[in-house]
C-alpha cells in the first residue's frame, strides 16, 4: 500500500471507529506540529500512544487558517522540525515566508513519512481529561462518545486555536456571505464583483486584506486599533542561499535552540543579516539609528524588531523605532487621514506581536479600499446587508470577514473539562489567570503535560523550537520515570509560585505589559490580566528546563 492510500484509510478509519475505554500509555490532544512530534517520538519509545484531533486532518493552526494570504511571518528555513536530518534535508521551501498551502502540503507530507495517521482519532473535540488518583491514570472523553485511559496525558492543543467571537449587535442577521479567518472554509472563495468588509487588523486581516483587495468590487476596513507591521519582502528563496544554508543546518539549528532571543538564531544570514546590531538608540544621532533601521526595513521581516537590543526594554529606543515606523506608514500611504489612522499610538512597538505584511500599507491607495476608523465611529450593528455606524451612516456589504484574533493561550485548554487530583478543575484553578511550573506542568495535576503553555517562551518565540523542546523533556521525562519506577509527577505549589513570580518578574523589566495584548489576555472581555509567555529568550529558558533536568527534576515531585 502506498502511503497516500494509507493515509485515506487512515482517515475512513478515523472516521468510523470509536475508542471504547481502550487503555494506551500516552494520550495526545492535538495533531498539530506539536502532537505530530509528540506522537513520533513516543512511538520511538516503544510506547503506546493515542492522539485526538478536531479536525479531519493534520497541522492544527494551519489546517484551520486558511484565509486568502495566510502565511507564516517566521522563515520557513527555521519554521520547520528539526528532529530528522532526512526531512529536513529532503523537504524544499520555496518562498522565504511559506504559505498556509505549503505548510500544510509539508504537514502532510511528516505525517505520510513516519505514517503518524494511523494511530490519530480525526474529527474527535476532547471535551473532558479527567484524573483518577486511585488508579494513577486519566480518562480522555470526546464529543464523539470516545473514551479511552492512560497513566499520561500530553495537551498539545495549540496556543492560538480557539477564535474569538466578539459580541457585535445583530452580527448573526447578516445575509451576505460571513467568514472566519481562523476558520476558514475548505473551497475556494472568490471576492469577484463584492463589496467586502473585514472587521479587525491584526496580523490575519493585516495579510488578508491586500489579497482581498485584488478581487473585490470595494473593501472596507473596520479598524478599531492601528497594528505596527513591517514588509516581509517575501520572495522565492535562492537555491544557493538554500544549499549553502542546509549544508550546515545542525549548526543553524543550534543557534535557533541556544540564542538568547526568539529562537531564529543566525538564520538571518546574508541575503537576510539579522540582529541586534546595536545595544540601544538612546543617546545616539537619530539620524545614524534611522539610517540603520531603514536597511533593515528593506531586508524585511520581523526581525526588524530585534536590531536595537533594547527596543522592547527601553522608552527611548522604542519611540525611535516607532517613529521611524510611522513615518514609513506616512510616507506610503498618500491619504493623509488615512495615514493617521494607520499609525499605532497606543501601545509602544514590539509589545503587541508585530506583523508582517506583503503591501499593506500600499492597499490604502486602491481606489476600492477604505479605512473605517472604529474609534472615530464605533459599529452600532450589523444589518441583512451591511455595517450601521455610531453616527447613522452605513456601509453596504455582501461579504463579511471576521479577523477577530483568539482566545490565546489558555483558550484551548479551558474549554476542555480538566479535572485534576481530587476532582479539582482546571478552569477553577487558574479563575485568576493561569499558573504553571515552566509551562509545562500545572501543581495538582499529576502526569499532564502542556506543550508551549502559559508561562513559556511559546508565541514570543520560534514556535517550531519551543515545540521541539518541550516534546523532548516531556518524552524522556516519561522515559525517566519508567526507568525509575515513579508513577506519578506534578510540580510542587512553592517552585510552581516562584516561576510564575519569575515570568511576572521579567515581563515587568519589558515595556510589554502596555501592549494591551493577546499575551496578557487584554482582548477577552473578562479575562484576567496575565503577561502569559515567558520573555526572557529561548536559550536562557532551554537552560532552566535542562538544569531542573540535571538537579533530579527540580521543583517536580515524584511518587510511585
Ligand atoms: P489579533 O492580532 O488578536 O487581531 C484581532 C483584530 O481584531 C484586532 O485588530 C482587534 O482589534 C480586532 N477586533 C477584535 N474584536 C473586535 C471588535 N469587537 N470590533 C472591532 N475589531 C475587533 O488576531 P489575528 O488573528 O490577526 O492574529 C493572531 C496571531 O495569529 C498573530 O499574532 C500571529 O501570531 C498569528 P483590537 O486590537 O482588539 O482593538
Amino acid at each position: 500500500m502506498s502511503s497516500s492510500e494509507r493515509e485515506s484509510v487512515a482517515q475512513r478509519d478515523s472516521a468510523v471507529q470509536r475508542d471504547t475505554g481502550q487503555s494506551f500509555d500516552v494520550i495526545v490532544v492535538g495533531a498539530g506540529f506539536a502532537g505530530m512530534y509528540l506522537l513520533h517520538r513516543l512511538r520511538g519509545m516503544g510506547l503506546r500512544a493515542r492522539v485526538y484531533e478536531a479536525g479531519n486532518s493534520v497541522g492544527g493552526t494551519w489546517y484551520w487558517n486558511r484565509y486568502p494570504g495566510a502565511r507564516c511571518d517566521a522563515e520557513s528555513l527555521a519554521y520547520s522540525y528539526s528532529f530528522s536530518h532526512e526531512l529536513e534535508t529532503e523537504w524544499n521551501w520555496s518562498e522565504r515566508y511559506a504559505t498556509q498551502p505549503e505548510i500544510l502540503r509539508y504537514a502532510e507530507h511528516v505525517a505520510a513519512k513516519f505514517d503518524l495517521k494511523r494511530d490519530i482519532r480525526f474529527g474527535r473535540r476532547v471535551t473532558r481529561a479527567s484524573f483518577d488518583d486511585r488508579a494513577g491514570q486519566w480518562t480522555i472523553e470526546t464529543d464523539r462518545g470516545d473514551r479511552a485511559v492512560a497513566p499520561f496525558c500530553v495537551m498539545a492543543t495549540g496556543c492560538l486555536s480557539v477564535p474569538q467571537e466578539p459580541q457585535i449587535k445583530d452580527l448573526d442577521t447578516f445575509a451576505g456571505h460571513l467568514y472566519w479567518a481562523s476558520r476558514w472554509p475548505h473551497e475556494p472563495v472568490s471576492f469577484e464583483g463584492q463589496r467586502v468588509g473585514v472587521i479587525g487588523t491584526g496580523s490575519s486581516a493585516i495579510q488578508a486584506i491586500p489579497v482581498i483587495a485584488q478581487q473585490a468590487a470595494h473593501l472596507t476596513v473596520f479598524q478599531r486599533t492601528p497594528n505596527f507591521s513591517v514588509p516581509a519582502c517575501n520572495g522565492p528563496l535562492d537555491p544557493k542561499f538554500v544549499d549553502a544554508f542546509k549544508a550546515n543546518y545542525p549548526g543553524h539549528r543550534k543557534n535557533h535552540r541556544l540564542g538568547m532571543g526568539a529562537g531564529f538564531g543566525d538564520l538571518q544570514v546574508e541575503p537576510h543579516p539579522g540582529g541586534p546590531v546595536l545595544e540601544t538608540a538612546a543617546g545616539k544621532s537619530e539620524a545614524d539609528v534611522r539610517a540603520l533601521l531603514d536597511k533593515y526595513w528593506r531586508i524585511g521581516g520581523a526581525n526588524f524588531i530585534g536590531v536595537i537590543a533594547d527596543t522592547i526594554l527601553n522608552r527611548e529606543t522604542n519611540r525611535v523605532v516607532a517613529d521611524f515606523v510611522r513615518d514609513k506608514i506616512r510616507a506610503i500611504v498618500k491619504d493623509a487621514a488615512t495615514a493617521d489612522a494607520l499609525c499605532p499610538t497606543s501601545h509602544p512597538i514590539g509589545t503587541k506581536r508585530i506583523c508582517v505584511d506583503s503591501e499593506y500599507y500600499e492597499t490604502y491607495n486602491r481606489p476600492n479600499v477604505k479605512l473605517v476608523n472604529l474609534r472615530d465611529n464605533p459599529i452600532e450593528s450589523v444589518a441583512a446587508n451591511g455595517i450601521r455606524m455610531h453616527d447613522g451612516s452605513f456601509h453596504g456589504l455582501d461579504t463579511l470577514v471576521m479577523a477577530t484574533g483568539f482566545d490565546a493561550m489558555t483558550g484551548a485548554l479551558l474549554r476542555i473539562d480538566v479535572r485534576g487530583s481530587a476532582g479539582k478543575s482546571l478552569v477553577d484553578v487558574w479563575s485568576a489567570g493561569p499558573r504553571s511550573y515552566l509551562g509545562l506542568g500545572v501543581a495538582g495535576f499529576p502526569n499532564l503535560f502542556t506543550i508551549t503553555g502559559p508561562g513559556s517562551p511559546s508565541v514570543l518565540s520560534n514556535m517550531l523550537v519551543s515545540i521541539e523542546q518541550h516534546v523532548d523533556w516531556t518524552v524522556d521525562c516519561i522515559d525517566y520515570m519508567r526507568k525509575h519506577g515513579h508513577r506519578r509527577i506534578e510540580p510542587v505549589l512553592a517552585a510552581q509560585d516562584e516561576w510564575v513570580a519569575h515570568v511576572n518578574d521579567v515581563a515587568n523589566g519589558t515595556l510589554m505589559l502596555e501592549g494591551g495584548s493577546w499575551y496578557l489576555g487584554a482582548n477577552i472581555p473578562g479575562k484576567p490580566r496575565v503577561f502569559m509567555p515567558y520573555a526572557a529568550g529561548v536559550g536562557t529558558y532551554r537552560e532552566i528546563c535542562d538544569r531542573v533536568v540535571a538537579n533530579g527534576y527540580q521543583g517536580f515531585s515524584f511518587a510511585s
